[in-house]
């Protein structure tokens, strides 16, 4: 068998979302605060995704990253501060491929708990519903990060990455069917076997 290729994970994003403080913070669990942005950047590392050492290509998209970059799996970032970075995200979703795993992220959360001092949460700039009516018109995932925070080196950012790149991941018949099995049993165990329609939803 031939070495296994990378999975390739594409940041994008509006300008200053924070894609980069993102990505280094997966890498380093560092925040250093000022980036330079001017060209796309690659990094390799190696992740455990599933319990298996999984090789990954990390692309940190620039300023012209509002064009498509080919990968296995797509992280879109927006800031809760600026709204017109979530109508951007909108637009980025809008042209992946359907098929490949995409996760929404808002970034810079600390900000906003930050103006939650003054305002309640109804005042943030972009409102988690209008984030979260996105990801359900997409059909991708969401999550809320801070890069900053170093609370989010566990869960989080790295919680972010693995999540696409395990979907990402090809996946052998065997794995697959073993997969499906435990999901089976898994559903079995909490329904206590009984017909979905017999669950009383709360
Ligand atoms: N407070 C705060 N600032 C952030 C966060 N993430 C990024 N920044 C800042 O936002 C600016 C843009 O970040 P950068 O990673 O260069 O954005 P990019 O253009 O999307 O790569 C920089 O000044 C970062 O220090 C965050 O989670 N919280
Ligand atoms: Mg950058």
């Amino acid at each position: 068998m031939g070495a296994k290729r990378p999975i390739r994970i594409v940041v994008l994003g509006a300008p200053k979302v924070g894609k980069t403080a993102i990505t280094v913070r997966y890498l380093t669990h560092r925040f250093i605060g000022e980036y330079s942005s001017r060209t796309d950047a690659v990094y390799k590392h190696t992740a455990n995704i599933g319990g298996e050492k999984t090789e990954l290509e990390i692309l940190d998209t620039c300023k012209s990253s509002m064009e498509r970059r080919e990968g296995d799996g797509y992280l879109v970032v927006f800031s809760v501060t600026e709204p017109s970075s979530l109508a951007a995200a909108a637009g980025i979703l809008a042209g992946l491929p359907q098929a490949r795993p995409v996760l929404l992220l808002a970034n810079k959360i600390d900000l906003e708990h930050a103006r939650k001092i003054n305002y309640s949460s109804f005042h943030r700039s972009v409102s988690l519903r209008a984030a979260l009516e996105l990801s359900v018109v997409a059909g991708c995932s969401y999550l809320e990060v801070s890069a900053s925070s170093s609370a989010m080196d566990r869960g989080g950012i790295p919680l972010a990455f693995a999540a696409v790149a395990s979907k990402a991941k090809p996946v052998s018949p065997l794995r697959a069917a073993i997969r499906a099995l435990a999901a089976l049993l898994s559903y079995r165990k909490v329904y206590h076997h009984r017909r979905p329609s017999e669950v009383k939803w709360k």
